[in-house]
């Protein structure tokens, strides 16, 4: 590909855009999108497949700006290539409600794969779209159909190599051989305290050829777009190894503070903007300007993008002559529906059934459903068999050339990453065809707090199969069990957090999980086994809160979850035995699905005048919403037999009788007693 005069104007238009656009905010970041142009344009404009009048075409070339923070850039390039975002989109840069949020965020914006600018995850994103890009095409591509081909790519910064978290995806995807993902790592030496020599001297090279990638350098990315265009070029060759370009730019190249930290994230000053148009012949005098010129260029690459997309529409019109079914699964899954009928395979139990672990009864949930539900790809970070996750027919996700599986294969193998197994479900879920879990023990998914608080912000449906979710793990002692970890993600919005009691409950979690398109949940299971409840079923457990045990006249409300429901039962029985007192008891498996339901609904569960405690072998923190007293554990566990940890703590039928009535009687001089469901204002959600 030859380059001239036309490109280096287009690639100007987007520097000068970029300062522009960060000058009107007074905020943002002009250096990464000033130093990085020219390796956005090559790519854009002579590699990159896609089509803005469809944003959402299946076989588009996915893009990620790991360095998320340099969004000018991702926002020019949409807009100038004719994405559904305007000229004014760009002007309202950085304020409420626009389009132009301060980093990328993909549910508000055409043409955003994935929500970046915590650093490191946009890259394990990318490792996770490209996963899903080579298990779409193993499981779909037929002779002479390959419906789904092309590639991941991926800009990032220093930042996103100094995150551990991009060093688990990075190993991984050098494991897993995958040549459809080339990134551009932005090697300006530049980030907020200045030269990276004060802290990052890693050779990066040597880093990601050990991991299994093909590397390139280029030398000069601020203006030999010949070398980047052999670079990328060179990568697409190579199909069995994922690649990764050090590219070394100028950080705010045209700026009077280039190459410094000064570019980083603050706005160029008035007359450096003035200077910079001068240089690059633009009039000073005007601000977001774009030579028509730029947008025809532009435009014409779009619009063979549109042109591919209908070549492409007519080979998945052949495609459904020729295989009908497998047509129909492809657009059933990218219409976000699961097949009809699904539900009906989920295990329900009655009282007589034995007592069973939750995650046992999460394993047959799985093995039950997995294959009614196709996109349904699973995995676990090293926890394999203690976790349950793996149903016994599956296939590993394997490059082939390992002969350990192959990429139809619907079981990943996340090793002992919980953070990148994380930051990799964010990427499988938003590339369409796939529903990932990830299997580890609850303690750990705090480990990939980062990348489940970006499943929730960017509402993605990921679910984590946590299992080993208290004390009741026992002997693996304090270092494992959790105690803040479902008050953490009980705050954190659009994240449900399931603790289900017995089978039914457990089939109940997953029916929510899987039809909530837009939520990530977290499904905390046991370890020791949990007899199934009388009164339970899965219709219940999907309102996140029910009555377990209603009683005429009642003295109390048992509020539980979990393993400490059936604890509750017994504590009933001794309170209403030894003295004489009336018991409701609620099961809450999910605070987020009960706090959805109506208010008549949750004070029928939670009523006026009865005093409750709730009863969790966790943090008390959050269960003030629910209940006027709370049993809990606000210190950490303690190692033993799970049986003596939950005596230690008093988490037996006598310990919990002997709040009860504590409650009971501290209680019995209010009057009127409210409901805590009863209070002044709505939250806002
Ligand atoms: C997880 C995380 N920690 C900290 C930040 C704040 N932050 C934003 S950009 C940046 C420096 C990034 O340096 P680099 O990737 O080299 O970007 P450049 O300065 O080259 O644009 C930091 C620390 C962040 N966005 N995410
Ligand atoms: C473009 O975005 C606006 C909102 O900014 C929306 O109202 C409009 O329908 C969108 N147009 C298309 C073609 O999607
Ligand atoms: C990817 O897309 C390009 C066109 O942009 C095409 O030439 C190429 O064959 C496609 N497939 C692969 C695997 O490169
Ligand atoms: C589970 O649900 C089914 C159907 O709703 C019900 O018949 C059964 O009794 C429930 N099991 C238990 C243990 O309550
Ligand atoms: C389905 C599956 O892989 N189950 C395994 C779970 O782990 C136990 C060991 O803990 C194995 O025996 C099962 O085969
Ligand atoms: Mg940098």
């Amino acid at each position: 590909m030859a380059y001239d005069k036309s490109d280096e104007l287009a690639i100007n238009t987007i520097r000068v855009l970029a300062a522009d656009a960060v000058a009107k905010s007074n905020s943002g970041h002009p250096g990464a999108p000033m130093g990085m142009a020219p390796v956005a344009h090559v790519l854009w404009k002579n590699f990159m497949k896609f089509n803005p009048k469809n944003p959402k075409w299946l076989n588009r070339d996915r893009f990620v700006l790991s360095n998320g923070h340099g969004c000018m850039l991702q926002y020019a390039l949409l807009h100038l290539f004719g994405y559904n975002l305007s000229m004014d989109d760009l002007k309202s840069f950085r304020t409420i409600d626009s389009k132009t949020p301060g980093h990328p965020e993909s549910h508000d914006t055409d043409g955003i794969e994935v929500t970046t600018g915590p650093l490191g995850q946009g890259i394990c994103n990318a490792v996770g779209l490209a996963m899903a890009q080579a298990h779409t095409a193993a499981v779909f591509n037929k002779d002479g159909f390959k419906l789904v081909d092309n590639y991941t790519y991926c800009f990032l910064g220093d930042g996103c190599l100094m995150e551990g978290v991009s060093s688990e995806a990075s190993s991984l995807a050098g494991h897993l051989q995958l040549g459809n993902l080339i990134c551009i790592y932005d090697d300006n030496h530049i980030s907020i305290d200045g030269d990276t020599n004060c802290a990052f001297t890693e050779d990066v090279v040597k880093r990601y050829e050990s991991y299994g990638w093909h590397v390139v350098i280029v030398d000069n990315g601020d203006s030999d777009l010949e070398a980047i265009d052999k670079a990328i070029k060179e990568c697409q060759a190579v199909t069995d190894k994922p690649s990764i370009i050090k590219l070394k730019t100028t950080i705010g190249f045209g700026s009077k503070q280039q190459g410094t930290h000064g570019v980083h994230g603050a706005p160029l000053k008035a007359d450096d903007i003035e200077q910079l148009k001068e240089k690059f012949g633009f009039n000073p005098k005007e601000s977001f300007a774009v030579p028509q010129e730029v947008y025809d260029m532009y435009g014409k690459h779009s619009s063979d993008g549109a042109a591919q997309e209908e070549e492409w529409n007519k080979l998945l019109a052949a495609y459904k002559e020729k295989y009908p079914a497998e047509h129909a699964d492809l657009t059933r899954r990218l219409s976000g529906k699961l097949p009809e009928g699904w539900e009906k395979n989920l295990p329900v139990y009655t009282p007589a059934d034995p007592a069973i672990a939750s995650r046992k009864l999460s394993e047959t949930v799985l093995g039950k459903i997995e294959a009614v539900v196709p996109e349904l790809v699973g995995g676990s970070a090293d926890l394999t068999g203690s976790n349950l996750t793996r149903w016994k027919s599956a296939v590993d996700f394997q490059p082939p050339s390992t002969g350990l599986g192959d990429y139809s294969g619907r079981y990943i193998r996340y090793g002992v990453r919980e953070h990148g197994m994380g930051a990799i479900m964010n990427g499988l879920a938003a590339y369409g065809t796939i529903l990932p879990y990830g299997g580890t023990f609850l303690n750990f998914v705090s480990y990939a707090a980062g990348a489940v608080r970006l499943s929730a912000l960017s509402q993605e449906r990921v679910i984590w199969v946590a299992t080993h979710d208290s004390i009741g793990l026992g002997e693996d002692g304090p270092t494992h069990q959790p105690i803040e970890t479902l008050a953490h993600f009980r705050a954190l919005p659009n994240c449900m957090v399931w603790r289900p009691a017995d089978g039914n409950e457990t089939s109940g979690s997953y029916y929510v999980a899987l039809t909530s398109n837009h939520t990530p949940s977290i499904i905390a299971l046991s370890r020791q086994n949990l007899p199934q409840l009388e009164g339970s079923s899965i219709e219940k457990a999907a309102k996140g809160g029910y009555v377990l045990h209603e009683v005429e006249g009642a003295d109390i409300t048992l509020v539980s979850t979990g393993s400490e429901v059936c604890i509750c039962v017994d504590a009933a029985k001794e309170l209403q035995e030894k003295h004489g007192l009336k018991v409701r008891i609620v099961s809450m498996p999910c605070f987020e699905v009960f706090d959805l339901q109506s208010k008549e609904y949750r004070l029928s569960v939670l009523p006026d005048g009865i005093p409750s405690l709730s009863v969790e072998v966790m943090s008390t923190m959050g269960w003030e919403r629910y209940t006027h007293e709370q049993f809990g554990i606000n210190r950490f566990g303690a190692s033993g037999p799970y049986k003596d940890v939950y005596k230690k703590f008093e988490f037996t039928p006598e310990g919990i009788a002997k709040r009860a009535i504590a409650t009971v009687d501290f209680w019995k001089d209010v009057p009127n007693i409210r409901s805590p469901i009863n209070r002044a204002f709505q939250q806002m959600i």
